[in-house]
């Protein structure tokens, strides 16, 4: 809770109509894509970096919690105030700073849809690659935060591939920038690389300087039908040995299809066991080459139809059933640990054949969709409530088979709370020890998003009441 004076300061730095203590208010900015929520005490919506500058020196005069939020759709509950305190909503600085043609650069402020950046860009002939399935609704600086990775990550890389500098307001409130407009630039430690990924507990991006590319001049995708999972994994690893880059090369299996169909209430390819989407792009004859070949490679590993999208509707209507797996599985169960382990890509057909010995040990179901191109499968455990511990112990088993397998427990969704306790089995204590000396030095008063990334990451923050 905020004593009165405070909430009158508050009001006096983002303005009355953009405080809020409103019951409802405060239920719609306590949770996100995870389902984890938590009751933050108030919610500001400032509208600059000098607003977020005098609320975090407020907060750490009065030691409260502040938790950015973009479109709360993240995956690890790393916008969710699970210590209360004020929730910091992005949403109104939601501009399109300045897109630079010349020297292929936007600059935005972090609550622009990540859609609404694509769409404009490409309108000039200009592309930017990160594309998290959520890009309808997601904002560029929550994409920061996790360091968002999505569809074209195999080609093009994840979004701090393409920040080249930030305006960030440090926890104690220094406005800093970091990086610059230029592709090179090592002046110092890179700061900027440090920031993005950090989860919102480093400091608040303000302003976000990102790298455009040109706009591909073809795009050609392909959905091919096999019987088992295995078979798609097979051919998944198949066309990446063989050379062809795919700009998104993305594996379904039979589950998650079955749902995506009854959800869209559309048969992608009744009684299919396993879908996996290919897109290439490039010139028009490199296009046509590799989507043969990635044809031939595919039918040879047991594909049993393939699809070839005849226009960008059809293509549209491929990437939108995939982007609506995660919430299609909801019809299957109400709750999903929704986890997002990435191996080395040779070995996706063996994580998937461990996953799938866990789920029958624990008597779970386990869906797996993902990206396959770079190895990052997301592993949805569907459970009724009373499976939580079989889960968890299900989710153990997983992580402790994808660090043998050389991977990594989390590839673009991030820590937060959902992974928080499990971070020790891939990070070892002293680099824990080093991130938490960092969060010290920049936050000595813990209260950017407290409760983060680290077990039982200590509180310094009392109530303000
Ligand atoms: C996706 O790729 C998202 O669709 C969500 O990262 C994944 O729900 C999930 O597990
Ligand atoms: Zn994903």
């Amino acid at each position: 809770m905020l004593k009165p004076s405070l909430v009158k300061e508050l009001k006096a730095i983002v303005g009355p109509a953009n405080f809020s203590t409103s019951p409802e208010e405060l239920v719609a900015y306590s949770y996100d894509a995870t389902q984890q929520e938590s009751l933050p005490w108030a919610v500001a919506r400032p509208a600059s970096s000098r607003e977020i500058s005098e609320l975090l020196v407020l907060a750490n005069r009065e030691r409260f919690p502040v938790v950015p939020r973009g479109a709360g759709t993240g995956m690890s509950g790393g916008s969710v105030p699970v210590r209360g305190g004020v929730v910091l909503s992005l949403e109104r600085m939601n501009h399109i700073l300045e897109i630079d043609e010349q020297n292929f650069i936007a600059v935005v402020e972090p609550g622009v849809i990540t859609g609404d950046l694509q769409r404009e860009v490409e309108s000039r002939g200009l592309f930017y690659p990160p594309d998290p399935a959520s890009h309808k609704f997601c904002t560029l600086g929550g994409n920061v935060a996790e360091c968002a990775g999505g569809l074209r990550a195999v080609k093009y890389g994840v979004t701090k591939d393409y920040v080249l500098g930030l305006e960030v307001v440090l926890p104690t409130g220094e406005i800093i920038n970091t990086g610059a407009r230029t592709v090179k630039s090592v002046a110092g430690y890179d700061l900027t690389k440090l920031m993005v990924g950090s989860e919102g507990t480093l400091g608040v991006a303000t302003k976000i300087i990102l790298k455009l590319l040109h706009l591909p001049d073809h795009v050609r995708t392909l959905a091919a039908f096999f019987n088992d999972v295995q078979g798609a994994a097979a051919a998944a690893s198949d066309i990446m040995a063989q050379g062809i880059l795919p700009r998104a090369l993305e594996l379904v299996d039979g589950a998650a299809l079955r749902a995506v169909e009854s959800y869209l209430k559309k048969d992608l390819s009744p009684g299919a066991g396993a879908m996996l989407l290919v897109e290439v792009d490039g010139a028009v004859e490199t296009t046509a080459r590799e989507a043969d070949r990635a044809t031939e490679i595919m039918t040879h590993a047991g594909a049993v139809r393939i699809q070839r999208a005849e226009s960008a509707a059809e293509q549209e209507q491929l990437w939108n059933a995939r982007r609506a797996i995660s919430p299609a599985l909801y019809a299957i169960k109400p709750k999903k640990l929704n986890e997002d382990i990435v191996v080395p890509r040779s070995k996706i057909a063996e994580i998937l054949l461990e996953i799938g010995r866990i789920a029958k040990q624990h008597e779970l179901l386990i869906v797996n969709f993902g990206h396959a191109g770079d190895g990052n499968i997301h592993t949805n455990i569907m459970i009724d409530e009373p499976d939580l511990p079989k889960a968890e112990a299900a989710v153990r088993e997983i992580f402790a088979a994808t660090l043998r397998f050389g991977g990594s427990i989390t590839g673009e969704h991030g820590v937060g709370l959902s992974k928080a306790a499990y971070l020790p089995m891939e990070a070892g204590p002293d680099a824990i020890s080093a991130m938490r000396r960092i969060k010290r030095a920049l936050d000595p008063n813990n209260i950017l998003n407290p409760g983060k990334i680290f077990i039982n990451a200590e509180c310094g923050v009392r109530s303000a009441e």
